[in-house]
């Protein structure tokens, strides 16, 4: 019996019965017992609406069989199609696959979410099981195939939305299954108004590594593993093929199959893994009941405001958070090019500016650096735009110039080694080097620490310490949301870290107004490496918030609230 085989037993607590089942379907592509599934080839198969949307069949557009749930009338983005989930038959605290086919005629792209809602200690809760960009007139996989009921939910209903658009869609081919089961769904196939389509993904390639199916392991399977990569962390699992995409076996695609990958392209391994051989070494952190943390030593400054910021703190945002409203004008995104003097090339950069955004005002300019392998379109793919527009329509946040830049400052092509990690950290000086001359000579800003921040996720939010906290002069306020390693010289799953800074050397010349750094409760990718650098920070003396999200995943569930917060508190000191 192999080590994958006798995962998926331990995996699921299964009777005799489930195991010999089991036994014929192991390798096979989704695998795991069903637990419920739609079809909607006869009916609305326990489906209801939210809101006044009006639900009907419908036998011109369906992913498989005949028919699909067409959802319709909706007056409210909110506004979509549900269905009860028995606690009986799901549990919290429990980790299960759910999936399905949406498709949207409107034109666009508009991203389609899959949320649970429940009640915790009488409370209503939201959270994100899946969010995907679906392309108009395509039926688009949905699905999360390792999703966690948070703990203590019940009354629990699961929606499916189209939470930026108020488009008539339609769902087919629901599937709520053992945890890691495969979507049945594959982007681009199904029928549309009468019309089969092509499916765009390989099929019948079974060879690993050649996501692009043209017989080769390559470069270029190297850049598609990279764009799913960054598609996952803007939380979108839709039409990755794992029979191909899922090097190291483990029934999930992740960083640690783009290492797998980019290891054989470079010679430096022979063969992928039978089995999973990367487990994460690093502990997951403790979660402690309190989650904020204020370390009262301050070495710079009153500290005030920082104490202050503590207290508003919320662990959760609000689900309208996220959420694009009608009404609210989000500001306008520029894409713009300029010249890297540490990077010797052009690099790209998104800018964010307000609704009405005129150069008779300046800005204050928040700085948001994306994950490993992400580029200036990542973190604007997290949704940014939409929650700075809600909070500075709110009155809940400043007006502020946005900029999202590639982080990677030189040429080549990312990967993971040290000399890549180099050229991410050059951010640093290409920030202030080219970018800020840049934006100053473009667009109307305000200067100064005061007025200057930093943020960003995984590889952003390393970035965001490393550069916030070494260049406390330029920067009043710093975040990140789950940190990657390699500030301090460390070896993780993936590479030997040189370093950047001894953990002693962890300490702005000038204290920030606001240090933020949120983690989730387990992180599979970054370990405890955020709680390391909290530690640093404790052990130097330096105030700053901490706070561990309890159903924080490393995407979005995580950066959700970290944006919540940081957007809030920033240049108000
Ligand atoms: C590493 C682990 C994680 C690392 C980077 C990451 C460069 C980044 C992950 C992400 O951005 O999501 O060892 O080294």
């Amino acid at each position: 019996m192999n080590k994958k085989f006798l995962k998926k037993l331990k995996a699921s607590a299964v009777s005799a019965l489930t195991v010999v089942s089991c036994i014929s379907t192991v390798f096979t592509a989704n695998a795991g017992n069903t637990y419920l599934s739609s079809d909607f080839d006869s009916g609305s198969d326990g489906w209801s609406a939210r809101g006044v949307a009006v639900l009907s069949g419908n036998n011109e557009n369906y992913y498989d069989g005949g028919g699909s749930l067409f959802v319709s009338n909706r007056l409210e983005n909110w506004h979509g199609a549900e269905i009860p989930l028995s606690e009986n038959m799901f549990r919290a605290g429990e980790t299960y696959s759910f999936s399905a086919a949406v498709l949207q005629k409107s034109g666009s792209s508009l991203n389609m979410k899959m949320t649970l809602q429940y009640t915790s200690n009488g409370m209503e809760q939201f959270d994100s099981i899946a969010l995907v960009t679906a392309d108009s007139d395509v039926w688009t996989d949905i699905s999360n195939t390792e999703y966690t009921i948070p703990f203590g939910a019940a009354n629990m209903k699961l929606y499916i939305e189209s939470p930026e658009s108020l488009t008539d869609f339609y769902i087919d081919k629901f599937t709520a299954a053992e945890k890691y089961t495969e979507s049945y769904v594959v982007t681009g196939k199904g029928t549309v108004d009468g019309k089969g389509t092509e499916n765009p993904q390989p099929q019948g390639n079974s060879s690993k590594g050649d996501l692009n199916g043209d017989g080769i392991i390559d470069v270029f399977d190297m850049i598609i593993a990279r764009d799913l990569v960054v598609k996952m962390f803007s939380g979108s699992s839709g039409g990755i093929d794992l029979s191909v995409a899922d090097m190291d076996g483990n029934g999930s695609f992740a960083v640690n199959d783009v290492v797998l990958l980019s290891k054989y392209i470079l010679g430096e391994t022979d063969s992928f893994p039978q089995a999973e051989i990367l487990t994460t070494t690093t502990a997951p952190p403790d979660i402690t009941p309190a989650t904020t943390t204020t370390i009262a030593e301050v070495p710079h400054g009153d500290g005030n405001y920082m104490s202050e910021a503590e207290g508003k703190l919320e662990i959760n945002a609000p689900s309208s958070f996220a959420q694009a409203r009608s009404g609210v004008d989000y500001g306008k995104m520029e894409l713009v090019t300029y010249y890297s003097k540490d990077g010797g090339i052009d690099k790209k950069m998104n800018v964010l500016l307000p609704a009405g955004y005129n150069t008779n005002e300046k800005y204050p300019v928040l700085y948001v650096l994306h994950g490993i392998f992400g580029n200036e379109t990542s973190m604007p793919g997290m949704g940014i735009q939409t929650m700075v527009g809600n909070l500075i329509a709110d009155g809940e946040a400043e007006k502020m110039i946005v900029v999202f830049p590639a982080m990677f400052t030189g040429s080549g092509a990312p990967g993971f080694n040290a000399e890549s990690s180099r050229k991410y950290d050059l951010i640093r000086e290409d920030i202030e080097n080219s970018i800020m001359p840049y934006l100053e000579e473009h667009y109307s800003i305000k200067t100064g620490r005061e007025n200057t921040a930093v943020t960003g996720f995984s590889m952003g939010g390393r970035e965001a310490l490393y550069t916030g906290i070494t260049r406390s002069e330029v920067y009043g306020y710093v975040g990140a949301a789950c940190p990657a390693p390699g500030i301090f010289e460390t070896t993780d799953n993936y590479m030997h870290h040189e370093g950047c800074l001894t953990q002693g050397e962890f300490k702005p010349s000038v204290s920030p107004e606001l240090l933020l750094i949120s983690a989730a409760a387990f992180d599979g990718t970054v370990g405890n490496y955020p709680e390391s650098y909290h530690n640093a920070l404790a052990q130097n003396g330096v105030q700053h918030l901490w706070q561990i999200i309890p159903n924080g995943d490393h995407g979005g569930a995580t950066v959700t609230p970290h944006m919540y917060n940081f957007l809030r508190l920033i240049f108000k000191a």
